[in-house]
């Protein structure tokens, strides 16, 4: 009797550190357009068939956190439960203005605007829960400015490992060297979410960064 309480006492406690490790909550994080949920569809729709959210040429698309949850990445003979977190591409300045020009209503555009103003408060919130967080970044884009050292450096304050992708290198204009020199300290992985470009590569660094954690 005293031996069966003790057995189930420590199977619970085993079961939860093993549950608790189970699934890693792997956030997408960078600035808007980067391409942060055509990755995180492609993964999704790799490992579970579905979608996680929808992709638009508009900044701003993605306006509240999105999660898909137990997505068992297999890469060659590992496989890792993770939880993915899509998040609202982060911003210092929102102009409704900007939307205009992709033909929207002013109306439209001052909701769109309001939306994702929201969209980075949530982003940020939500930093503190991760356990690892890809950033993604346009490989075409200039890497330095504000928003991306903001992101990097509130990823080392809490000490959350932290993996750069340089999205986009399908385009021409794509530069990971400049995105490698802008941020030595971390690996930087080029590739292509909408062509699913170099995605081994990119499942690889996932996985080594997991076991940092
Ligand atoms: N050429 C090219 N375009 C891409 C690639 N990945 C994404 N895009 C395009 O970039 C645009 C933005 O993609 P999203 O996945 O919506 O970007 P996001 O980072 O989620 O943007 P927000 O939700 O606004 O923060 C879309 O037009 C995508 O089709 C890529 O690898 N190559
Ligand atoms: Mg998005």
């Amino acid at each position: 009797m005293v031996m069966n309480a003790f057995r189930n006492f420590f199977a619970r406690i085993f079961s939860r550190m093993f549950s608790k490790k189970k699934e890693l909550k792997l956030g997408f994080y960078g600035p808007p357009n980067a391409g942060k949920t055509s990755l995180a569809n492609r993964i999704c729709k790799d490992f579970t068939g579905e979608e996680i959210g929808s992709v638009s040429k508009i900044p701003h698309e993605t306006r509240n956190i999105q999660f898909k949850e137990k997505v068992e990445i297999k890469y060659k003979d590992k496989t890792m439960m993770f939880k993915i977190v899509d998040t609202p591409g982060i911003a210092t300045k929102i102009d409704y203005e900007d939307f205009l020009k992709f033909r929207m209503r002013k109306k439209e555009a001052k909701e769109r605007a309001k939306e994702a103003t929201q969209g980075v408060v949530e982003s940020i919130k939500w930093l503190d829960d991760m356990d690892v967080v890809v950033i993604v970044l346009d490989a075409t884009e200039n890497p330095y400015n504000q928003v991306n050292l903001t992101i990097i450096g509130n990823l080392v304050a809490r000490k959350i490992p932290v993996l750069i992708v340089a999205n986009k290198v399908d385009l021409k204009k794509a530069n990971i060297k400049k995105i490698e020199a802008a941020f030595p300290e971390y690996d930087v992985v080029g590739i292509s979410a909408r062509y699913g470009k170099n995605l081994e590569e990119f499942y690889e660094s996932v996985f080594n960064l997991a076991k940092k954690i």
